[in-house]
């Protein structure tokens, strides 16, 4: 519960908000937490903005180091295909031998720890469609802390559509995955799906406060949340919010950047003697929590054959395929949209002619009741539909 910061602290908010470099965002960060009253309703908010004051002093230390090493190419890896999905683990647990088993990429693989320095990407074929797996330089205790890379490595986690992360049946991988998690963790990185997320997205042009999203609000009217923002002076925001959320919930949100990232975990060298008591541990670890796991053995490529499977899952993607009402067939190059898009939501991604004059679309495959159904601008399309567009 974060209610009740002076008014004082508010307006410092929104100067952090507005501060345009570094170093002045850090100054301000810290004249609002001077000016916050320190109580149990306030811990989790100042923790997060120590967090945050901590993150971006790292950054300016990696900017200037850049800037003295006369720039150094950067850590992040454009995306491609369907999804990226950053393989995460402690050295040597297997993450170069994944890669090279499952993708087009021929990372280097070695006995010594540390052999991946660079992030590396492979692109992995499901079906018609391809995702882009990234391999991480190995993760340490204290990564989050900045240790070892630790930073650039949490922060390419944190632009990925989803993690892998693995641990080694031979080692101990119940203490691998925690170190790993609790890393993530600290980064304000979860891997289990929250009850209810919120985003709130500034806009300086006038639209005034916008919920969208189709959560719901539990103990709170539009007004209220209208109120609460006006407070930290913001008056134009698109809240975006997902299952129930409270009052208190979007106000933590103003100070925290916690993001969630679906995550498989794959158990790897499940050939190695010890590997089937490790693997119960390490399932009993899981248990109750909604993270998949996958047992594999990269080295003899056995137990991958699902993993497309699972990562299509987690990443809630559906593809559909579109056909021109003249053509007798669809193209065969699918569209990646969201579970849940709507028909007018696809006609808005191929082009405006086609969003503004939408008239009707007809439907083939598992959303149809029966072939070539005409449906209107809000039917819901899932995985395989072909569409036709009527304009
Ligand atoms: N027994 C067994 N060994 C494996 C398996 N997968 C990988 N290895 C071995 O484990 C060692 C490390 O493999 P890598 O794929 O380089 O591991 P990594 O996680 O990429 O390591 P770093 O990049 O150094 O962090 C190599 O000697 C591999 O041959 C497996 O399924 N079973
Ligand atoms: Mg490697």
């Amino acid at each position: 519960m974060v209610t009740n910061l002076p008014a004082e602290a508010k307006a410092k908010w929104a100067e952090v908000v507005a501060a345009r470099s570094i170093p002045e965002k850090i100054r301000l960060m810290r004249e609002f937490l001077s000016l916050v009253p320190k109580h149990k309703g306030t811990s989790k908010l100042v923790a997060n903005v120590r967090r945050r004051i901590a993150e971006l002093e790292r950054e300016l230390e990696r900017s200037k180091a850049c800037r003295r090493s006369g720039g150094g190419a950067g850590f992040a890896i454009p995306k491609e295909g369907a999804g990226q999905i950053v393989i995460l683990g402690p050295p040597n647990v297997g993450k170069s031998s994944l890669l090279a088993a499952v993708t087009n990429a021929k990372p280097e693989i070695s006995p010594l720890p540390f052999t991946t320095q660079r992030p590396t990407p492979g692109m992995l074929q499901y079906e018609d469609i391809q995702f882009q797996l990234v391999e991480a330089p190995a993760i340490v205790e204290g990564a989050a802390e900045g240790r070892m890379g630790g930073t650039q490595i949490l922060n390419l986690a944190r632009n990925a559509d989803g993690l892998i992360i693995m641990v080694d049946l031979s080692d101990d991988p119940v203490g691998q995955f925690t170190m790993v998690s609790s890393e993530l963790d600290k980064a304000g990185i979860l891997i289990e799906e929250p009850e209810g997320e919120v985003e709130i997205i500034r806009r300086s042009y006038g639209v005034g406060i916008q919920i969208v999203g189709g959560g719901t609000l539990i103990d709170c009217t539009y007004e209220d949340v209208k109120n609460l923002l006006a407070s930290y002076k913001i008056t134009s925001a698109l809240i975006k919010i997902s299952g129930k959320i409270s009052l208190d919930e979007i106000e933590d949100s103003l100070f925290s950047n916690n993001v969630y990232k679906p995550t498989i975990v794959i158990a790897n060298k499940a050939d190695s003697p010890n590997a089937e008591a490790n693997l119960k541990l390490l399932r009993n670890e899981l248990r109750g929590r909604r993270i998949s796991l996958l047992a594999a053995s990269c080295l003899n490529n056995v137990g991958l054959g699902e993993l497309c499977k699972y990562i299509f899952q987690m990443l809630k993607i559906i593809r559909v395929y579109t056909k021109e009402p003249s053509s007798k067939e669809p193209s065969d190059k699918p569209l990646v949209v969201k579970e849940g898009t709507t028909v007018i939501e696809v006609a808005k991604k191929l082009h405006s002619e086609i969003y503004k004059g939408f008239k009707y679309a007809r439907i083939w495959g598992p959303s149809a009741k029966y072939p070539g159904e005409k449906v209107g601008p809000n039917h819901i399309l899932m995985d395989g539909d072909i569409v036709e567009i009527h304009y």
